[in-house]
């Protein structure tokens, strides 16, 4: 077996892989992440295979990047298991597609045989999945919300609701302190933030994670937003009242 051919296995599982977190997450902004890899896939066989080679590493790069801080941070947040295991698996599969893809790259002519190729993507997942199981001892409750909590949901690269209150009045005691929670669920395959620069919050919240955040909010109007990039012009924005 070829390194390439082995890259496109690995890449036909990712496919296979977004194309199911399209269809069971509803995640319309996973179909750009298909096509590009899709389009990668189709100059493997071609006259200039090294553009899908090295296009194909960089993209398992990337989605290890992400999916694999995800995993950990989801490991260390104690949540549930699906919520560690889809980024888990693809930042596995990733981990394997890197290899593959950079070993194409610098033994392009040579080859390798099954045994072998197999041998050393296991390998890589295991080392990968060692990483994963260690960081799962240390870590701190993130996942679970506390009554009294303001609740925010982050799908389709929108938040929901818009608008956030927090009254004293509605008997949110931990207002009575200065303080306000912030509980945000994240429904999307990609890192989202819940940012509000006056107040100086910046929580991050994974792939399918749950956050909780608690600061000091003096009554008042504040504008949160998501500070990953293009998120806030994709309407990744609301306010905060506090009363
Ligand atoms: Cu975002």
């Amino acid at each position: 077996m070829r390194w390439r051919q082995a890259l496109r296995v690995l890449t036909l599982l990712l496919i296979a892989g977004l194309v199911a977190v399209i269809v069971v997450i509803h995640d319309k902004d996973v179909v750009a992440l298909t096509v590009i890899t899709f389009v990668l896939l189709l100059f493997l066989p071609s006259k200039r295979a090294w553009i899908g080679v090295a296009g194909l590493t960089l993209l398992f790069a990337d989605v290890l990047f992400f999916t694999g801080a995800a995993a950990l941070s989801n490991i260390r947040a104690h949540e549930d298991l699906t919520t560690v295991a889809v980024p888990a698996a693809f930042a596995a599969l990733c981990v394997a597609g890197v290899v593959a893809g950079f070993l194409a790259l610098v033994r392009y002519k040579s080859t390798a045989d099954g045994g072998r190729t197999v041998a050393l993507l296991l390998l890589a997942v295991v080392a990968f999945g060692a990483t994963m199981a260690t960081s799962a001892v240390a870590g701190t409750d993130g996942g679970a919300a506390k009554s009294g909590d303001v609740r925010l949901v982050a799908k389709d690269t929108k938040f929901r609701p818009k608008q956030l209150k927090f009254s004293a009045a509605n008997g949110e005691t931990q207002l009575t302190a200065g303080k306000v929670s912030v509980f945000v669920t994240n429904k999307d395959f990609w890192w989202h933030t819940f940012t509000i620069d006056k107040l100086n919050v910046n929580l991050r919240i994974p792939e399918g994670g749950h956050r909780r955040i608690t600061f000091d909010a003096p009554p008042g109007t504040y504008k949160f937003y998501c500070a990953v990039p293009g998120h806030t012009q994709a309407g990744m924005k609301g306010t905060l009242v506090v009363s």
